[in-house]
């Protein structure tokens, strides 16, 4: 398992990125500190310095594991699910754009907060649809790329769309694309799973990503979480991905990132 750490240039207070500022700093951070990769959100792909990320990476022997979408939600307002089909266009360019930058990175594309919401829960299926749709347009052309995408199950506070492992499982088989891999966060599997071992254990195969964070979404250690059980149901499914911190920056960033790795790689390696 490799450990990869949430970037971004700039990120809310409150928003579960762990080192914020410029790209390239944080991956020459990063990769001192010990992490294989850099997980990089971004609200618009075409914004990166994809040459410069690049041979900072090569210098510095990371990669980039992942691209985060979710600010195309939480800052533009796009989402698989909108009532207006012009949204929901502007949603799958978006998405196409991290595609087209994931494919030369190397990286995957995560599909988290832009999957969406069902506005009126009594229109589920139509909703739903909106969302299968745009996903097969994606998932098209991410074939066509060789890019790996994957769909997160998310926590009923934040969407009432894809909330845990099995839904995410039903959803991934309507979309049926073998490049769409589920993608788990423990913080959001505390509130949505009954047992966060069976559950990875149904995701199986199907896994292509994981983000960690604690009970709190602090960094893992800081809240009730059992990492080393967690750990212990990847090593079963034979999980060989990423790991990426997805926390808060508390108390201080650099702290932030320091201890998820320690805390980890002591229970990986002890
Ligand atoms: C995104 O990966 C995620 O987990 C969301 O909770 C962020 O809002
Ligand atoms: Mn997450």
């Amino acid at each position: 398992m490799k450990l990869s750490l949430a970037i971004a240039k700039e990120a809310g207070e409150n928003a579960p990125i762990v080192l914020r500022g410029s790209y390239t700093e944080n991956i020459v951070i990063a990769s001192k500190m010990g992490y294989d990769a850099v997980e990089i959100h971004v609200n618009d792909p075409k914004t990166l310095d994809i040459e410069k990320i690049q041979k900072t990476c090569k210098e510095n022997n990371i990669v980039v594991s992942t691209i985060g979408t979710g600010m195309g939600y939480t800052i533009d307002g796009l989402s698989f699910t909108d009532s207006d089909s012009n949204i929901r266009q502007k949603a799958v360019e978006r998405i196409l754009e991290h595609i087209k930058v994931a494919k030369v990175l190397d990286a995957m594309v995560i599909i988290g907060s832009m999957r969406g919401k069902v506005p009126n829960v009594e229109e589920y299926e139509k909703y739903e649809g909106y969302s299968i749709y745009c996903f097969k347009t994606v998932m098209e052309h991410a074939e066509n790329h060789g890019v790996i995408v994957t769909v997160e199950a998310i926590n009923r506070y934040e969407t009432n769309f894809i909330n845990n492992v099995n839904q995410g499982l039903e959803f991934i088989e309507k979309v049926g694309s073998g490049n769409l891999k589920l993608h788990i966060d423990t913080f959001h599997m505390n509130i949505e799973e009954k047992d966060l071992k069976e559950s990875i254990k149904m995701a199986g195969t199907t896994l292509g990503h994981v983000h960690f964070a604690d009970s709190n979404r602090w960094y893992p250690g800081a809240g009730h979480l059992d990492f080393a059980s967690i750990l212990g149901a990847l090593k079963d499914i034979k999980y060989d991905g990423y790991i990426a911190f997805e926390c808060l920056p508390f108390p201080t960033q650099t702290e932030a990132a320091k201890k998820s790795i320690e805390n980890i790689k002591y229970l990986i390696a002890p």
